[in-house]
C-alpha cells in the first residue's frame, strides 16, 4: 500500500458556486495545517473526523490569502478512501482551485490519477470492485432508471448476490476437499446428491443474473439508434424533432449531413443514443463518401436502425439496398413526407427484406411524432427491457457478464464430473474456477491490469 498523499480538484473546472480540492493520505492534515488558518486558530490536524471549519487559505510562501474556504476533515479509516482526507471548499473559480492544488503539490502531495480516490477506497476495503464501478456509473447516469441501477449496485446489491453464491460454493469446496483427504471412506449416495443440488442452485442463480445482462447494458450504456436512409429523406429532421431542437442542419440539398451527429435522448427512462448520419448514395465528393462509409459501418454496431424513406419521390436502388442490408437488425421504417402526394406504396417495398420492421408513416414537417416514438419504444420494450427494473441485481457490464459466463462453464463442468463419477479432484478444480471468476466481479481475485483499466475510466478527483 502506498503512503503517498494525493491531491486533485474534485469539481468541474469552470466558474461555479464552489470548487473543491481534495487530499487523501497520511500527510493530508499536515499539508492542511500549513495552508489553512481557521477562524479560531485551531490547526486542522487538531480537529476530529467529520468536522468542518471556516477560515482562510493562505500561501505559506507569500503569506497572502488565496481565498476564504470551508475545510472538511475526515479521518482514517472513516473516510471515502479509508485514509485521512481533507477537502477545501472554496469559491468556484478556475484560478482559486488551481492555486490551492499547486500549494498542496508543493507541500508534498502528488497529483491524483483518474479514479485514484475510489481506487484507494477499493484497495483499503471500503468498497468492492463492483461498487467502485458503480461510482462511475452514478456519475455518468443519463436517466433515472440507470441512476437507480447504479445506486443499487453501489449499495452492494450485486456484491451480495455474488457473495452468497461464492459462500455456498466455498462450503462445497471444503466438503469435497475433506472427502479427497479421506479417500478410504466411501462417499454416501446422499452426499453426492446434495453436492449436485448445490451446484445446480448456483447455476440457476448465475443464469438468473445473466438473463438481466441485455437489459442492464441498455440501461447503463443506452441503446444505439442509428438513423439512416438515402439523402434528403428527412433523417436530420427526425433527429431534430426527437431532440426538440435544431441540432443538425436541415436543407433541401441532398448530402447536407456528412459527419456523424450523436445525441442522447431520454426515452421514458431508457437512454437512447441517437445517431444521425450521411445519406447513403454513391458520391464523387471525398468528404461525403467518407461520411457514407461511416454511416454504413454504424449499421452493424446499431442496437436499432431507424430507416427513413421519402414517400414523395420514387423508390431508388439505395432504398432497396439499405433495406436488404439492415434486415437482420431491429428496425423502425419511417415513411416520411406524408404531407406531400405519395408516389409509391407499401406493396412496392420488397416484403422479404422488411422482416419484423415496424413501419410508420408521418410528416416530419407538420405531423405528430408519437407514431415514431411508440414504434421505438415497442421495439425496446419487447426486445430488451422485458421486466423493467426492480430492486434485484442487474448485470450492467460486459466484464461482469463475461465473468459470470466463465463461472457458469466451470460449474457445468463440475456438475458433469460429479454425475459421471469422475475423480473428485476434478470437481474441486471446477468449483475453484467458478469461485475465482466470481471473485473477479467483486475484486477478490482480479488482476492488477484489470483494476487499472477500470479506474482509468474515472475522472480526476473521483
Ligand atoms: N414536405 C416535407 N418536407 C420535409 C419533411 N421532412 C423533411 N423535409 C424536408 O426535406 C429536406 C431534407 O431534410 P433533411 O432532414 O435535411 O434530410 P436528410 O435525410 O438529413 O438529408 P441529408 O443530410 O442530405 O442526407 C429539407 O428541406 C426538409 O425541410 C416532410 O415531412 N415533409
Ligand atoms: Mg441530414
Amino acid at each position: 500500500m502506498t503512503d503517498q498523499t494525493i491531491a486533485a480538484i474534485a469539481t468541474a473546472i469552470g466558474e461555479a458556486g464552489i470548487g473543491i480540492v481534495r487530499l487523501s493520505g497520511s500527510k493530508a492534515l499536515e499539508i492542511a495545517d500549513q495552508i489553512f488558518s481557521s477562524r479560531q486558530g485551531l490547526p486542522p490536524s487538531s480537529l476530529p473526523g467529520y468536522s468542518a471549519r471556516y477560515g482562510r487559505v493562505v500561501d505559506p510562501e507569500t503569506k497572502r490569502t488565496v481565498d476564504e474556504a470551508v475545510l472538511l476533515v475526515m479521518r482514517a479509516p472513516r473516510s471515502y478512501t479509508g485514509e485521512d482526507v481533507v477537502e477545501f471548499q472554496c469559491h468556484g473559480g478556475v484560478v482559486v482551485v488551481q492555486r490551492i492544488l499547486e500549494m498542496a503539490l508543493r507541500l508534498g502531495a502528488r497529483l491524483a490519477e483518474p479514479g485514484e480516490f475510489t481506487k484507494r477506497a477499493f484497495l483499503n476495503g471500503r468498497i468492492d470492485l463492483s461498487q467502485a464501478e458503480a461510482v462511475i456509473d452514478v456519475v455518468r447516469s443519463r436517466t433515472e432508471a440507470s441512476l437507480e441501477l447504479a445506486v443499487d449496485q453501489l449499495e452492494g446489491s450485486l456484491s451480495r448476490r455474488i457473495g452468497a453464491i461464492r459462500e455456498h460454493l466455498y462450503d462445497l469446496v471444503v466438503r469435497v476437499e475433506a472427502i479427497i483427504d479421506y479417500p478410504e471412506d466411501d462417499i454416501p449416495e446422499m452426499e453426492m446428491d446434495e453436492m449436485a443440488e448445490v451446484i445446480q442452485a448456483g447455476l440457476a442463480e448465475l443464469e438468473r443474473l445473466l438473463a438481466t445482462a441485455d437489459q442492464g447494458k441498455v440501461l447503463r450504456e443506452g441503446l444505439k439508434a442509428v438513423i439512416t436512409g438515402k439523402p434528403n429523406v428527412g433523417k436530420s429532421s427526425l433527429l431534430n424533432r426527437l431532440l426538440d431542437e435544431q441540432r443538425a442542419l436541415v436543407t433541401d440539398i441532398p448530402g447536407t449531413t456528412r459527419d456523424i451527429i450523436e445525441e442522447v435522448l431520454n426515452l421514458k427512462g431508457i437512454p437512447l443514443r441517437l445517431i444521425d448520419t450521411a445519406g447513403i448514395r454513391e458520391s464523387a465528393d471525398v468528404v461525403e463518401r467518407l461520411g457514407v462509409e461511416r454511416a454504413v459501418q454504424l449499421w452493424s454496431e446499431a442496437d436499432l436502425i431507424i430507416h427513413v424513406l421519402d414517400g414523395s419521390v420514387p423508390l431508388t436502388e439505395e432504398d432497396f439496398q439499405i433495406l436488404a442490408q439492415t434486415k437482420d437488425k431491429h428496425r423502425v421504417v419511417v415513411i416520411n413526407k406524408s404531407d406531400l402526394p405519395r408516389v409509391w406504396d407499401l406493396a412496392d417495398l420488397p416484403q422479404a427484406d422488411l422482416g419484423g420492421a415496424k413501419i410508420v408513416e408521418i410528416s416530419l414537417l407538420e405531423g405528430e411524432l408519437d407514431p415514431v416514438v411508440d414504434a421505438i419504444l415497442d421495439l425496446v420494450m419487447q426486445g430488451v427491457v422485458r421486466e423493467g427494473t426492480s430492486s434485484q441485481a442487474i448485470i450492467t457490464r460486459a466484464r461482469h457478464k463475461a465473468a459470470l459466463e466463465q463461472a457458469k462453464g466451470d460449474l457445468e463442468q463440475a456438475l458433469e464430473t460429479l454425475t459421471s463419477g469422475l475423480p473428485l479432484d476434478l470437481i474441486s478444480v471446477g468449483l475453484q474456477g467458478a469461485l475465482e471468476h466470481l471473485g473477479e466481479i467483486t475484486g477478490e481475485t482480479v488482476r492488477e491490469n484489470v483494476i487499472d483499466r477500470i479506474f482509468a475510466q474515472f475522472c480526476i478527483g473521483k
